[in-house]
């Protein structure tokens, strides 16, 4: 594993809290904000941000915090990283659009061979390319029912799969994502998962279970794909059992169903692989992909099976922005960063240092459920101490605290209850220790 370059002449890799969180900048700032934004819009933390570099993000009040949120999930080779910056700069002076489908470059098809290369398996793949992980998602059911002639979708508890109408769908959560904004989208199915911690199922009792639910709800002659997070994100870094997602696969292949493995917060160096799946010994049909795929710049995309993607008439698929030349400049930037420095062993190293460190502190205090994930995407589950039940207090008080303290923490789970870990995977060491200790202190104040 080599080491890489973690400082920055003008942001200091330490954490330093030199005003009241929000500070007085901060405070203006947002009560600008809310003269022109809608409350809809959220804001976990209502801190205005200056500038960051690597895991520091620096407020307009010159408060230092070490970034467990990488904007969630998206600056994984962390913020401001000069090979991605550099990128960026060079493609911006030589042609920011030109709409691929217009007039194509080569910036696009590269991407799309990095992709290629890296997901799981040999088998001919395609590529295309659009701004966001909801975009992908919509772009990938479509491409399931052109290939099967079938309209049903099936989703699974916890999931979330963006904000569009159809991506609110399919999200396990209808408040808040479309509370009050239906119709929602017709043809969506949804069955239990697997949640070893809370279902004591193995993989395959699981998937017997999903499988049951989308016989009786649907059944394989109208349903056209099953999507699955590999590791579910906003429902809760909940990890499956060994050998859920591959048997929940060998019954779409006998079936006619696409399976779809949206890695839009699992992928690209995220989970100590390049894609999470790749834990599972899976290979999706389809796999959405975006967040960490362009180091900050929007881009995501739908990557799968090349008998699937040739399926849609020319012309079915696009977008005016879709695999913006600098959008894609950025991602071949990321994809080399991570291969020159091990950036995938990296994240093997933060899992062994932080989960380590959260494993000490869960057996301390009992508050801590569970503590799981892979990679640099961990999480603790906090509970009533001696029980199962959700604790979501214990975790807006632990986010609180750690805001005060120069930590940016988010939440997640579907009873609020589980603290999430998205770091950059170049988070040194001292930084993971720094915060652990901030957290030990926190749990203790609980
Ligand atoms: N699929 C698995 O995690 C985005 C949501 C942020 P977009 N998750 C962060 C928010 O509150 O809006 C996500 C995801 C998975 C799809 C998406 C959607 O990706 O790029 O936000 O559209």
């Amino acid at each position: 594993m080599s080491t890489i370059s973690l400082s920055s002449p003008s942001i200091v890799q330490e954490r330093k809290v030199v005003t009241a969180i929000p500070g007085p900048k901060s405070q203006a700032m947002h009560e600008r904000r809310k003269q022109v934004v809608p409350p809809g819009v959220g804001a976990a933390l209502p801190v205005y941000i200056d500038s960051a570099f690597g895991s520091i993000v620096v407020d307009i009040d010159g408060n230092h915090f070490i970034d467990f949120a990488t904007g969630i999930g998206v600056t994984t080779i962390g913020h401001t990283n000069s090979a991605v910056a550099a990128a960026v700069s060079d493609q911006v002076h030589s042609f920011t659009h030109t709409c691929f489908t217009v007039t194509p470059y080569e910036e696009y098809v590269r991407v799309a061979e990095l992709l290629v290369e890296h997901t799981p398996g040999k088998h001919a793949k395609r590529v295309m390319l659009v701004n966001s992980g909801a975009e992908a998602v919509e772009n990938a059911v479509k491409i399931a029912r052109k290939h099967t002639g079938k309209s049903g979708i099936g989703v699974l508890d916890h999931a979330y799969h963006g904000r569009t109408n159809l991506t609110m769908t399919m999200n396990f959560k209808n408040a808040p994502y479309a509370t009050g904004m239906g119709p929602t989208a017709g043809g969506v199915f949804r069955a239990p998962g697997s949640y070893p911690f809370h279902d004591g199922l193995s993989g395959v009792e699981a998937a017997e279970r999903t499988i049951w639910y989308f016989e009786k709800l649907v059944g394989a002659q109208d349903l056209a794909c099953i999507i699955a997070e590999p590791i579910q994100g906003e429902g809760g870094f909940i990890v499956p059992a060994d050998g859920y997602l591959t048997h929940l696969q060998e019954w779409c292949t006998a079936n006619n169903v696409v399976f779809i493995a949206d890695e839009v917060q699992s992928g690209m160096a995220r989970t100590g692989t390049y894609f999470a799946s790749e834990h599972f010994g899976l290979v999706p049909d389809l796999m959405t992909v975006a967040k960490g795929i362009a180091g900050g710049m929007p881009l995501a995309g739908v990557v799968g099976r090349a008998d699937i993607m040739d399926d849609v008439l020319p012309g079915g698929l696009g977008g005016t922005f879709g695999g913006n030349p600098v959008s894609c400049a950025a991602s071949i930037a990321v994809f080399d960063e991570v291969a020159t420095h091990d950036l995938t062993a990296h994240a093997q190293r933060v899992e062994a240092r932080l989960g380590g460190g959260l494993k000490k502190l869960a057996e301390k205090y009992p508050v801590i459920g569970e503590v799981r994930g892979k990679g640099a995407m961990l999480a603790i589950e906090l509970v009533e101490p001696g029980t199962k039940k959700p604790n979501p207090s214990a975790v807006t008080a632990l986010i609180a605290f750690g805001a005060a303290h120069g930590l940016l923490l988010l939440s997640a789970g579907s009873s609020y209850n589980v603290l999430r870990f998205l770091p950059a995977v170049t988070m040194s060491d001292d930084l993971i220790d720094d915060a652990l200790s901030v957290l030990d202190q926190g749990l203790a104040s609980l």
